[in-house]
């Protein structure tokens, strides 16, 4: 099955290789749409040089992507089999059909599945980031959103709690200017002053280096304590927003013709062209032998088997815990005294135990004094961060 990712160093000529597998699978599940054997399907057409960030990341970094990301997951070890399972929704892709198209997941590669409500992925992408730092690893997170999600309560949220806790995220917003059929450049945060200059990077995200080079800072940065960094990726979106929208609805066909000039396949194919790297026929043989793969993939996708509806709960729950009486005294207590007590029990005996919240600490503990002398008692500074965990 097609995987492109031979190893984690970046050659622009696998990479193009890389962004037309991506695109071929797009345009493939456009096909099989129209042949009324798909459901639903949303392109990463324009998006694909992102895929570059992949090898700046080891296994054991994460990933927090939204649908637009195919060329991104495919960088990152995700093959167009897996992607074609989850396009027919199959039993064996990694949601295990539940999952719309677009909607990646992967366990193997530390892939978090992409959130239905956008920007929904933003908060718990800082929670592993945090997590990350608490356990003292030098690993980072990758979490990516688009312009008109930029505006999601959950960013600002995320961002603002990733710069309190200089947390090792990076946060990529592909800006391609539209939600859906909105422009979204009157409400860009950017546009609107409101991050400081010296807190965003902006990069033209249609060529490979550029993402390249500049996720490279952030993820040196982001590794070395440095904490995160937020880019701004002014790309286009190639295509219609999903199976169920036509842009030319609501775009002039001058600027959709327009937008094709700056195709990044297209770009770093003539740039390869003219650096005597690739030929028109090499090109055109290239083009063909992603093709062929694609097809494959797809083919043998289409027959394997589908989801059983006895399965629907697997998967669902993790393993049975027996509850037990948590080891605090017996006798007449009360219930926030016996909470109390409970907490008490389980910081001493877990030390991956985490309170976050407002009006916790002591001396006050809470409004009915349920984490009262918690903090006291149990005040520990994980290495490296800047405020207190409790
Ligand atoms: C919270 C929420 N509101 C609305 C939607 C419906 N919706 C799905 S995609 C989308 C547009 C998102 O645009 P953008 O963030 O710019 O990403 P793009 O699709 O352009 O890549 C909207 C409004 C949703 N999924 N979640
Ligand atoms: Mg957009």
């Amino acid at each position: 099955m097609a995987t492109l990712q031979s190893n984690n160093v970046f050659n622009k000529l696998e990479f193009l290789k890389l962004m037309m597998l991506s695109r071929e699978g797009d345009r493939r599940e456009g096909i099989l749409l129209r042949q009324s054997k798909g459901w639903f399907q949303v392109s990463g057409m324009g998006h694909e040089a992102l895929g570059a960030l992949a090898y700046l990341l080891r296994e054991d970094d994460y990933l927090y992507p939204y649908y637009r990301d195919r060329g991104l997951m495919l960088a990152r070890g995700l093959s167009t089999y897996e992607l074609a399972l989850a396009y027919f929704a199959k039993r064996g892709s990694s949601s295990g059909g539940r999952q719309m198209p677009g909607h990646y997941s992967s366990r193997k590669h530390n892939v978090f599945s992409v959130c239905t409500p956008t920007g929904g992925g933003c908060l718990p992408a800082c929670g592993t980031a945090w997590a990350m730092k608490l356990d003292g690893t030098d690993s980072v997170v990758i979490c990516t959103i688009g312009d008109a999600a930029s505006r999601q309560g959950e960013f600002f949220e995320a961002w603002a709690f990733a710069v309190q806790e200089n947390l090792p995220i990076i946060f990529i917003l592909e800006d391609n200017k539209y939600g859906i059929s909105t422009p979204t450049e009157k409400f860009l945060p950017f546009h609107l002053g409101i991050f400081d200059e010296n807190s965003y990077v902006k990069v033209d995200g249609r060529k490979p280096e550029n993402v390249l080079n500049a996720g490279e800072i952030a993820v040196n940065k982001a590794r070395s304590g440095q904490g995160p960094t937020l880019i701004w990726l002014d790309i286009d979106r190639l295509s219609s927003h999903t199976s169920s929208d036509d842009h030319r609805v609501y775009r002039d066909l001058e600027d959709i013709e327009e937008m094709q000039h700056r195709d990044p396949i297209r770009l770093l194919a003539e740039e390869l062209i003219a650096a005597g790297q690739l030929t028109q026929e090499s090109f055109k043989a290239l083009q063909e032998e992603v093709q062929d793969l694609v097809d494959k993939d797809y083919l043998a996708a289409e027959k394997a088997d589908d989801p059983i509806a006895e399965e629907v709960m697997r998967d669902c729950w993790g393993a049975e815990v027996v509850a037990e009486a948590p080891p605090i005294g017996t006798g007449r207590m009360t219930m926030v005294s016996s909470i109390n007590q409970t907490f008490q029990k389980a910081l001493e005996n877990d030390p991956k135990i985490v309170f976050f919240g407002e009006d916790i600490e002591d001396p006050k503990g809470g409004v009915f004094g349920i984490t009262k002398g918690l903090s006291e008692q149990f005040l520990r500074l994980a290495p490296g961060v800047r405020t207190p965990v409790h």
